[in-house]
């Protein structure tokens, strides 16, 4: 069973398992448009059922748990964009922080042998206390988000800790992919490239672009959320690449894979800087690679490139 079905992670994870045999079931909250398109485009739409439901809700958890009979559930459900949290902080503690709590309460009384994925964040390093960051490095969250994460974390570990749960924390860094909302700096990047060489947009507004991620591709990193719930015991696991790059480095991959320039077309755009930012973040995904034998696979310029290539896709026939 996986909540948040309908974002980037559970449309990857939903293929993976379903290409492994597994029955999978999706909780569908009843808000907002199409959320479902992430679904159809992988195909994996019809072969998974969708049950009504949201983490703010425990009584539709209880109802999705015996409906589904989970071998293994993943908690994926999030406001999972940073810069709304600070409008919306309340909201994204409700779903981000509780909406996990209420579910572990569920797993706790309504399927005690099943394990349990919490969706963790490189946010939750916010302002970093070590300069490659790994399972026992401390949290310092900088946005209502990171603080919301960090909570549902702990929450995770205390259920591991006071009840037994089979409960697993994927600590992931920065994870990117064609199925990438619009609001995340990497997929506007793709889009606005693929927009200024189509000729239906000349600039591109951004805010910090001396930002530092830990950028991976979200089918290599949801690999490693399935791994976790194969070993023996529950535990942390930071999911990285061990290489970052800036937000302007990352741009230049996007123009140049077009045949673009950057220079021509960035405006920095104030609108777009954030009230705290988070500077820099590298992972250390040494854990991950020893215990899960996890490895990432595709490069910064791979992904960038796939994603660049999908939205001109999506946007029609070059001119
Ligand atoms: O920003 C800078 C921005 O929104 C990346 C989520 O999946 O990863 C994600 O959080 C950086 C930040 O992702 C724009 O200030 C500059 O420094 O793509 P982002 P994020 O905030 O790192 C973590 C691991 C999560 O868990 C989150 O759920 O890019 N930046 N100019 C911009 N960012 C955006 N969105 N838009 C800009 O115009």
């Amino acid at each position: 069973m996986i909540t948040g079905v309908s974002g980037q992670d559970g449309a990857y994870l939903a293929r993976l398992l379903l290409q492994k045999g597994y029955t999978v079931f999706g909780l569908r909250p009843r808000r907002g448009s199409d959320t479902l398109w992430r679904l159809r485009e992988l195909g994996v739409l019809e072969a998974m059922e969708l049950i009504d439901g949201d983490v703010t809700d425990l009584s539709s958890l209880l109802r999705a748990i015996e409906r589904s009979q989970p071998d293994e559930i993943y908690n994926l459900a999030a406001q999972s964009f940073v810069g709304t949290s600070w409008d919306q902080p309340i909201l994204t503690g409700g779903v981000t922080g509780m909406g996990a709590v209420n579910l572990l309460e569920a797993v706790r009384l309504a399927a005690p042998q099943a394990r349990f994925y919490q969706a963790s964040s490189s946010e939750m390093f916010g302002l970093i206390q070590a300069s490659r960051q790994d399972e026992r490095t401390p949290f310092y969250p900088r946005s209502p988000y990171g603080a919301a994460k960090l909570y549902a974390h702990w929450m995770t570990v205390n259920y591991r800790e006071s009840h037994g749960l089979h409960a697993s924390s994927g600590i992931l860094f920065n994870h990117e992919s064609p199925l990438r909302g619009i609001e995340f700096v990497t997929r506007k990047v793709t889009d606005a490239v693929a927009r200024i060489r189509l000729g239906l947009q000349r600039e591109l507004r951004l805010g910090n672009v001396d930002a530092r991620r830990d950028w991976g591709y979200a089918g290599d990193y949801v690999e490693a959320m399935w791994l976790m719930l194969q070993q023996p015991v529950g535990g942390d696991f930071v999911v990285a690449t061990g290489r970052n790059a800036s937000v302007r480095e990352m741009c230049e991959i996007a123009f140049r894979h077009a045949g673009l320039t950057l220079e021509d077309h960035l405006v920095i755009d104030p609108a777009f800087l954030r009230p705290a930012e988070v500077d820099v973040l590298l992972g250390d995904p040494a854990r991950a690679a020893a215990v899960l034998g996890w490895r990432p696979v595709t490069s910064l310029e791979t992904l960038i490139g796939m994603m660049v290539d999908r939205d001109l896709e999506r946007l029609g026939p070059a001119r």
